[in-house]
């Protein structure tokens, strides 16, 4: 493909979207805003109308993408229990937003990979196969011996290692892959989110968990397409439907490479922010940011029903994909 800078990229692929007249409006609007090409402001809600919903440019409902949004439940504290969970990298080639496809290096075949959790002293035990053509690793945040830190034994093609520790401290963690270059290893898609739940369990919630990430789609080492759990768009087309009356729960990780800084903000409401899924760094707000590799958990209790969006508060990153909405129902 002809190299492209992203935001000439967003003009090229307008006809390539095999989606609705509105999809590309939705694309064209964001050209627009992007080039600073004037400002029309009675336009502008006219383009977020057309996000919602079936008008927004996703990709068709998938149930391996619906699976990341809900963690498998936490188990109560008990030490020594084995936690097993298998891993394959696999090459896929994934639809990362409406009709554009990208080249993903995938554990399990979704970009991020899926959710692996656990109980404090809980021995987590992790299978990893390599499937795909390069060498891989699993590197996971939190503490454990050094020759299971995914960083020394690299696994080749067709290879496995199995990766073994307690798991320890409870919070919100990440995995991904430290193979070398390693922005490559981890841009391509081989990330996940890892939790770890104190041994005193958490009060009963709506549990969520939401992986930031980016998709450099022309290779020119900048994101085209942001989202939560892969493909652009995908929570606009698909709002998540939340109750009023149960605390919803957001474990949330940033994985995103080339941009230092994501964020995630909700409208109309306030949540509590727990920083890498602790109690010691507590805050009471609406917009959060993360660095590369940072991570937390967001409990909301909303006031109000109806519909409520939710983006990064880079507004470049929402217009690629980074969005989505609650609907919030008593
Ligand atoms: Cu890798």
């Amino acid at each position: 493909m002809t190299k492209f800078s992203r935001k000439r990229l967003l003009g090229a692929v307008v006809p390539l979207v095999a989606a609705g007249p509105l999809a590309r409006v939705a694309f064209a609007e964001t050209e627009r805003s992007a080039t600073h090409e004037g400002h029309d402001q009675t336009h502008a809600p006219e383009g977020h109308a057309a996000m919602i919903g079936t008008e927004a440019p996703s990709i068709p409902r998938s149930p391996a993408i619906d699976a990341l949004l809900t963690p498998p439940p936490a188990l109560p504290h008990q030490p020594g229990r084995v936690r097993d969970y298998t891993l394959v990298a696999r090459d896929v080639e994934i639809e990362v937003a409406q009709g554009i496809y990208y080249p993903a290096w995938t554990y399990n075949g979704t970009a991020p990979g899926p959710v692996i959790r656990a109980t404090e002293d809980d021995l987590l035990r992790v299978q990893f196969r390599n499937e795909g053509e390069h060498p891989h690793t699993i590197h996971f945040h939190g503490i454990h011996p050094a020759n299971m830190d995914g960083v020394f034994e690299i696994i080749p093609t067709g290879g496995e290692f199995t990766y073994e520790f307690p798991a320890r401290p409870w919070g919100m963690h990440l995995y991904h892959c430290h193979s070398t270059p390693l922005k490559k290893h981890i841009h391509k898609g081989l990330y996940g989110a890892f939790i770890i739940d104190p041994p005193k369990p958490r009060k009963p919630a709506q549990e969520l968990v939401m992986v930031l990430n980016g998709f450099d789609t022309d290779g020119d080492g900048g994101n085209n397409f942001y989202a939560a759990n892969g493909p652009a768009f995908y929570y606009a087309r698909y709002p998540i439907r939340v109750s009023r009356s149960q605390t919803v729960r957001i474990y949330l990780a940033n994985l995103t490479e080339f941009d230092l800084i994501n964020s995630f903000h909700l409208h109309g409401d306030f949540f509590r922010y727990y920083h890498t899924g602790r109690e010691e760094v507590v805050e009471y707000t609406d917009t959060i940011m993360l660095c590369q590799g940072e991570r937390g958990i967001l409990e909301i209790d909303f006031a109000n029903t109806g519909r409520y969006m939710f983006h990064a508060h880079q507004s470049e990153f929402t217009e690629l994909g980074w969005m989505g909405f609650f609907d919030v129902v008593e």
